[in-house]
């Protein structure tokens, strides 16, 4: 596997994931492998369905090693939608942990894999920038989700200006708590494989578990989303830490003026699954008057406003080293990507985030997309109209609320959408109607059901 085996070699005795070091983990990489071999031989493309654990980095190491592409499955998906994602990417083999195997009955577990006759393999150690290394679907304001390809490519160059811009101390250890499905969580494991540095992985988020690793001060780097940082700031000993890395939703003012106050070194990132994280990024304490900014570029990352107002209020376009070329099976999008958020630079080059991606609805750090909701209400014969709105939160930052007309029973509809629908997705309230207000040419006028 691409740094593993040449950090193996340098570093074996250093700490990388948890208790393992390198040596160890290079060794149950090979292990596992000689058992994925057969497995996978014929395939092209697996999933991988898992809470965070060493057991999932190793599994992930390995199935790349093998030159897998690996579509990384979020947890909170429900057997349908699963079963969509699985289906549409024509992938056959699945791998999930002995946890969630109850998810998709058919996969085969962690334990599965041991129990299967093992060869002698030997794994890749380097790619060609184009190759895919995982997959990870989006929801996009179609209603389907989108396949963004992660190239090898796109993650050396990312770890390579990330470090750039954060620095790299010997004795560093990243947390990771944010889900390794998401790019939040994937990337600390690449940075500290390229770094030769510790990350310590936590299978889900606790609160007390969370606090007292950090104010232990055994990691000195965590990443965030707000939903999370907010519920634990006022307990959070910020001594220990050189950095919290800080994005994946809107980031509350208020939240930031108290990490000020606490001087808890919060970085305030903007980035996406498709620029593989970080795009933008600075330490609120280092620029204490450039707060409400979201950071300056990453090296050879060039921010574009394109169609700005009058005072320069435009598109945030992306031209990036770290970029996708394509969504999987569609066209390149050409030189510069559209974001779809709307903001400003200033005169120093920090971006400024206005308004995020048309309709979009982040909860958690989860995107959810009022189509996707709506077309599924839809298939419903008895719906006759609907609409999804975001509803501020206090918790979540953003939850989705459904207003819908048609001759349904609450207790029918609630039952579909358990069934169909990821839990972080399911509208926190529904509103029957007679009917939705409209305007003159019948399109849903959903401003008046925000207000
Ligand atoms: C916020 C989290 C941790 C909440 O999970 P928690 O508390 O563990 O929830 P559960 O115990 O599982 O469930 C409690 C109840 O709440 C429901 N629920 C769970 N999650 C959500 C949600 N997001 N929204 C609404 N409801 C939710 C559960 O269903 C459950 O209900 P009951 O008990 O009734 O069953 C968790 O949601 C989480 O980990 N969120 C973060 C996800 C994330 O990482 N998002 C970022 C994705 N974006 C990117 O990767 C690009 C940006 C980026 O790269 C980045 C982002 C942040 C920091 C750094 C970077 C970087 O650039 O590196
Ligand atoms: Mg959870
Ligand atoms: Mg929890």
């Amino acid at each position: 596997m691409k740094w593993l085996k040449k950090q193996a070699e340098l570093y074996p005795q250093k700490t990388f994931l948890n208790d393992f070091t390198f040596e160890q983990i290079n060794q149950r990489v090979d292990k596992i492998a000689r058992h994925l071999a057969p497995l996978v031989a014929k395939k092209t493309r697996v999933a991988l369905l898992s809470e965070n654990s060493v057991e999932m980095a190793v599994l992930l190491f390995a199935l790349l090693g093998l030159s897998k592409e690996i579509l990384l499955l979020n947890t909170h998906l429900t057997t349908y939608e699963l079963t969509e994602q699985v289906n549409e990417l024509e992938i056959d083999r699945v791998f999930s942990s002995d946890l969630l195997k109850e998810k998709m009955t058919d996969s085969i577990s962690f334990s599965d894999i041991l129990a299967t006759t093992a060869e002698p393999v030997s794994l890749s150690v380097n790619f060609p920038d184009e190759k895919i290394a995982v997959i990870m679907n989006t929801s996009a304001t179609t209603g389907k989700f989108k396949s963004v390809p992660i190239t090898w490519g796109m993650i050396s160059n990312h770890v390579k200006a990330s470090q750039k811009t954060l620095g790299l101390y010997e004795d560093d250890n990243w947390l990771i708590i944010l889900p390794m499905f998401h790019v939040s969580g994937l990337s600390i494991i690449m940075r500290s494989l390229y770094n030769a540095t510790s990350a310590t992985i936590f299978d889900k988020f606790d609160e007390n578990q969370l606090l007292e690793v950090v104010n232990s001060g055994k990691i000195n780097m965590i990443s965030l989303v707000p939903t999370i940082l907010t519920r634990i700031a006022n307990n959070l000993n910020g001594n220990n830490l050189r950095l919290i890395l800080l994005g994946g939703e809107f980031i509350p003012q208020p939240l930031i003026q108290k990490c000020q106050e606490l001087a808890l070194p919060v970085y305030k990132t903007y980035g996406m699954t498709e620029s593989f994280s970080q795009s933008v990024t600075f330490n609120i304490l280092d620029f204490p008057d450039k707060t409400s900014s979201v950071g300056r570029p990453l090296p050879g990352v060039k921010i574009e406003i394109r169609n700005p107002d009058l005072s320069g209020v435009g598109e945030i376009w992306l031209k990036s080293p770290m970029l996708m070329t394509a969504y999987l099976g569609q066209k390149p999008y050409g030189a510069a990507f559209e974001t779809g958020d709307i903001g400003y630079l200033d005169r120093d080059g920090f971006l400024y985030l206005l308004n995020r991606r048309k309709d979009i609805i982040i909860s958690g750090g989860e995107n959810i997309y009022p189509k996707e909701i709506e077309d599924l209400v839809y298939s419903l014969p008895e719906i006759k109209e609907c609409a999804v709105v975001a509803k501020t939160d206090a918790k979540w930052g953003q939850v989705p609320i459904l207003f819908v007309s048609g001759n349904i029973s609450q207790e029918k509809l609630e039952n579909f959408l358990t069934e169909k629908l990821a839990k972080y997705k399911r509208p926190q309230t529904i509103i029957f109607m007679d009917e939705l207000p409209k305007n003159a040419s019948g399109k849903i006028l959903r401003k008046e059901l925000k207000a």
